[in-house]
């Protein structure tokens, strides 16, 4: 049988093989305008609206997802083709899988051809949400001095025309202005990106922002607008062209758009919505008054475990994160990183059992069919370990703890930079905006051992505690001298080199 092209005129001729949308996506009001739609927002948020437009027919909550890049252009030349239609591909451990359309992007606009109309879509009465997964590097905060960035010259533009934004703030400012002056409550303002405090630091920024350019609406905003904090959670990998290739052959459908995901899925969120939310808590979603001890949790193990598996296993030449869990030094590694580093820190959380989440987090990591590369976990490490590792480091020192392996990462990540291949001498795929910087700071690390930490937006003054600095050294002299990653996590699994 011949495969046929996935969009809304043949979506039933699919209908025998995959699930497909039940409800009439023609009917639905667009909610939610969602920024930065990737595969994560595909296999999560847009995924659970589409549960509860199928079973609860919440119809006031299909969503718009809008492209902020010139990056995003591919991605909305295929969206249209398909009418926002795409597969989401469950892959479980045991090898079953789930394949079944999503319905609930409804429409998909790219800012930089249609900047009037993302405006107008968000200032839309019938918006009553703005979602956004930037990424932990997309908020424009500068990490020395814990404010707004205005030298950024995106930013500077969005000051002098207002009209035609090109951040996500600009944006967000100019449709809360139309709002307050067309008199319509404000949209409630949702990070889903893995940063703490998520929806406190929009705020912050956003507040920043807006008092630049007018105090009153900045008022209002701070009055009126509410910014959750929120805990996501699913693993979802690049798509490769095999899944394409698997929806061709098995299902006979054509999806350039298609998204892996695990099955496992999470939300935590605080229930501070400015206007109206969708009755997620029928999915299992968790509405919690204080998500920071959800969110601490999962940022310091998962996201934190990835980058400790993906930097030495990028070295090493591990591919994926479940080949780095078949390798025993890595799976001891990482489970010593979380019980002896990120364990003690946490404390006790109410409702969550940590040695169970821990061992849960061990078996998804091991899923052999997700197949999560090491080069998407290390893609803006520049970004993300100050958000998932460094925190904890610091905790670490002030308290006394152990900062063995965290700073073993840090170490690694410097020889990584530095040398930018393998152990096998192949080219690494190094994928970070700050890529330049970090190479740099790094290649004069065999004339002064510690020169890598002199990067404050990343190690702040880190290279100031003797402590740190001591562990450091030692660490990465080793690592400079011997190029066998491998054998040095497992001599220090055994404490008999640091
Ligand atoms: C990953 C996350 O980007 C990363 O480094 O740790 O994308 C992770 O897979 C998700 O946060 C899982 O919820």
């Amino acid at each position: 049988m011949e495969s046929v092209k996935l969009n809304a005129q043949n979506l039933s001729d699919f209908a025998d093989r995959v699930a497909i949308p039940k409800y009439d996506r023609q009917q639905l009001k667009k909610g939610i305008v969602h920024i930065g739609v990737g595969g994560f927002h595909r296999s999560h948020q847009a995924y659970y609206i589409h549960q509860l437009l199928e079973k609860y027919s919440a119809t006031d909550w299909a969503i718009c997802g809008v492209g902020l890049r010139e990056a995003d252009r591919n991605m909305a030349n295929v969206l249209k083709t398909q009418d926002c239609l795409y597969t989401l591909v469950t892959q479980h451990p045991d090898g079953k899988v789930e394949s079944e359309v999503i319905g609930s992007i409804t429409a998909y606009l790219l800012a930089v051809d249609e900047p009037q109309l993302v405006i107008d879509t968000m200032a839309h009465p019938d918006t009553k949400i703005v979602s956004l997964t930037i990424t932990e590097g997309g908020y424009n905060f500068n990490p020395i001095t814990g404010e707004f960035n205005f030298k950024n010259p995106d930013i500077q533009h969005d000051l002098a025309y207002s009209d035609e934004p090109k951040t996500v703030y600009g944006y967000m400012i100019a449709a809360l202005r139309k709002r307050h002056a067309n008199g319509l409550p404000p949209f409630t303002i949702l990070s889903c990106d893995n940063i703490q405090h998520n929806g406190d630091m929009l705020r912050m920024m956003l507040l920043a922002f807006a008092k630049k350019q007018d105090i009153k609406l900045a008022d209002w905003i701070a009055s009126e607008v509410g910014f959750p904090n929120t805990m996501v959670d699913r693993i979802t990998p690049v798509t490769t062209p095999e899944v394409t290739s698997y929806l061709k052959n098995t299902y006979q459908i054509t999806d350039e758009w298609c998204v892996v995901c695990e099955p496992f899925i999470q939300w935590v969120v605080e229930d501070n919505f400015s206007n109206g939310r969708p009755p997620l808590e029928k999915l299992g979603v968790q509405f919690v008054p204080d998500v920071t001890p959800y969110e601490k949790m999962k940022i310091r193990l998962l996201n934190a475990s990835h980058s400790v598996l993906g930097i030495p296993g990028a070295m090493h030449g591990h591919p994926t994160i479940d080949v780095c869990m078949e390798d025993s030094v890595f799976a001891k590694f990482m489970r010593q990183f979380m019980d002896m580093e990120v364990t003690p820190i946490l404390g006790k959380i109410e409702g969550i059992d940590i040695e169970k989440y821990k061992e849960c987090l061990e078996k998804r990591f091991a899923n052999p069919n997700i197949k999560d590369s090491v080069s998407r976990i290390c893609a803006e490490s520049a970004a993300k370990l100050p958000k998932f590792l460094i925190p904890t480091l610091k905790e670490n020192l002030e308290n006394d703890g152990s900062i063995k392996y965290g700073t073993f990462i840090l170490a690694a990540w410097c020889y990584y930079s530095d040398k930018g291949i393998k152990e096998n001498g192949e080219p690494l795929e190094i994928i970070d905006a700050q890529k330049e910087e970090l190479h740099q700071a790094a290649k004069k690390t065999e004339n002064d051992w510690a020169a890598f930490l002199s990067q404050p937006e990343i190690f702040e003054n880190l290279n100031k505690n003797e402590r740190f600095i001591k562990e450091y050294t030692s660490i990465v002299q080793a690592i400079y001298k011997e190029n066998n990653i491998r054998q040095l996590m497992s001599e220090l699994l055994k404490m008999e080199k640091f």
